[in-house]
């Protein structure tokens, strides 16, 4: 389990796939959102193909199959007011 902590609208993650070599390349990844809502923002990179989703306290966002190697996610920075906004990824590899 990882936890990452945005704290304010500056602190952002860009854009990524979570295929580490420690994981398999078809990981399942849950991640759950707390505190302040933010943007998630996958992309499809043979499409190119963006979908945003805001993601509430309490979000669950469940990532598995392609979704590491075919697609990839960020939560881009903003200029709302937003607090903190702790986020916990559980990763499995099989
Ligand atoms: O904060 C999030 O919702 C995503 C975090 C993330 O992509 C990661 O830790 O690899
Ligand atoms: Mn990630």
């Amino acid at each position: 389990m990882l936890l990452n902590l945005y704290r304010d609208g500056r602190d952002c993650i860009g854009w990524h796939g979570d295929d580490e070599s420690a994981l398999c390349p078809e990981p399942t990844i849950a991640s759950l959102s707390l505190g302040s809502t933010r943007t998630f923002a996958m992309r499809h990179l043979a499409s190119g193909r963006e979908v945003r989703l805001p993601l509430t306290h309490g979000s669950l966002v469940v990532m598995h199959g392609e979704s590491q190697s075919a697609w990839q996610h960020a939560v881009p920075a903003t200029d709302e007011p937003v607090g903190p906004r702790p986020n916990l990824t559980f990763r499995w590899w099989h």
